[in-house]
């Protein structure tokens, strides 16, 4: 057994372990809590895989479904105790974008990078590759445990979904696991979570998104003026990244009193997990990789900046991504 994995286990032995990710899970953060719940099952660690928010894709419920992974969200965790261990998967402690939990977060598995230091873990496997799925299926590959088709399948459809199809933030660890996922993998089926992107309830919804869409120096604006569920959010900023005038991309949604955002970047220079930190300090947080990232911005916070949310909201973006471009 690996020392890494050997460190693991014994931080868990003898817990009631919890794996947990991040809120409104995508497909890499359930396949990575699946990957590690069988790897740690075949270790004798029984787990229970938790979450906060709804599974919101047709492709990852249609994922979720097909291998019958067992996901309880925070409302239903009645049993969860102070004294219970927690694993963070694809997220950290401390993030915009989990929910902290009672049980002790002992453990984290992530690609995400680190921008305020949390303490507390006693074991950290935190790599910047392309996908957490691809940390999951290292532990399979090294300590040789049998990879079963639908693990397999679940890690290389996280792998694919965070990657974009190998077109960002790849990484050489991320081809390797490919090319030792792909024999075991079934791809009909990842082929059928992949055309489930969106539901036909949210083909208007999606006409009026791009509707919505403002390009101004390369950066493409999307403010969906309706309730949209992260998954949504995210799809429409990655779709505004194939235009060809856009390398930039800043979609947003109200969201519990403020808002929430996408974003993406074409180019590594424009780190979209800075610019995001940067244009929202004082009014929320935001982060995340190179190319893609997330936030969350207070409304009563940008209220006193401007009424004109649409406008502000540009306007914090560009003077962050001009300053960059300056700066080059
Ligand atoms: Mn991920």
């Amino acid at each position: 057994m690996t020392q890494e994995l050997q460190e693991l286990i014994s931080v868990l032995k003898g817990h009631r372990v919890y794996i947990q990710t991040h809120n409104f899970p995508d497909p890499d953060a359930i396949a990575s809590a699946y990957g590690l719940q069988v790897l740690l099952e075949h270790f004798g660690i029984i787990t229970i895989i938790c979450h906060h928010g709804i599974v919101e894709r047709a492709a990852t419920m249609n994922m979720v479904s097909e291998f019958k992974i067992d996901m309880t969200t925070d409302d239903d965790l009645i049993y969860m105790s102070e004294n219970d261990y927690i694993v963070n998967v694809d997220s950290q402690k401390g993030n915009a974008n989990i929910r902290d939990l009672i049980g002790k977060e002992v453990a984290v598995i992530d690609h995400h990078p680190v921008f305020t230091e949390i303490d507390g873990y006693l074991f950290k496997d935190i790599r910047m590759v392309g996908s957490c799925s691809t940390i999951i299926a290292d532990y399979f590959r090294k300590n040789e445990v049998e990879m079963s088709e639908s693990v397999a399948t679940a890690l290389l459809y996280g792998l694919k979904c965070d990657t974009h199809n190998f077109t960002r933030g790849v990484k050489n660890l991320d081809v390797e696991i490919f090319s030792y996922l792909f024999p075991y993998a079934n791809h009909q089926l990842i082929r059928r979570f992949q055309s489930g992107e969106i539901f036909y309830k949210e083909v208007n919804a999606l006409a009026d998104s791009l509707k919505a869409v403002e390009i101004i120096d390369g950066v493409a604006f999307a403010f969906l003026d309706f309730p949209c569920p992260d998954a949504f959010i995210a799809m429409i900023s990655d779709f505004l990244m194939q235009i060809e005038e856009v390398f930039f991309s800043v979609v947003f949604c109200h969201r519990d009193g403020g808002f929430k955002f996408s974003v993406r970047s074409e180019y590594d220079e424009l780190d979209a997990g800075r610019i995001i930190s940067d244009a929202l300090v004082g009014i929320g947080s935001g982060g995340g990789h190179k190319s893609m990232a997330g936030g969350y911005a207070s409304e009563e916070k940008l209220r006193r900046l401007s009424t004109d949310y649409g406008k502000i909201i540009q306007h914090l973006f560009l003077n962050i991504i001009h300053s960059k471009q300056n700066n080059k």
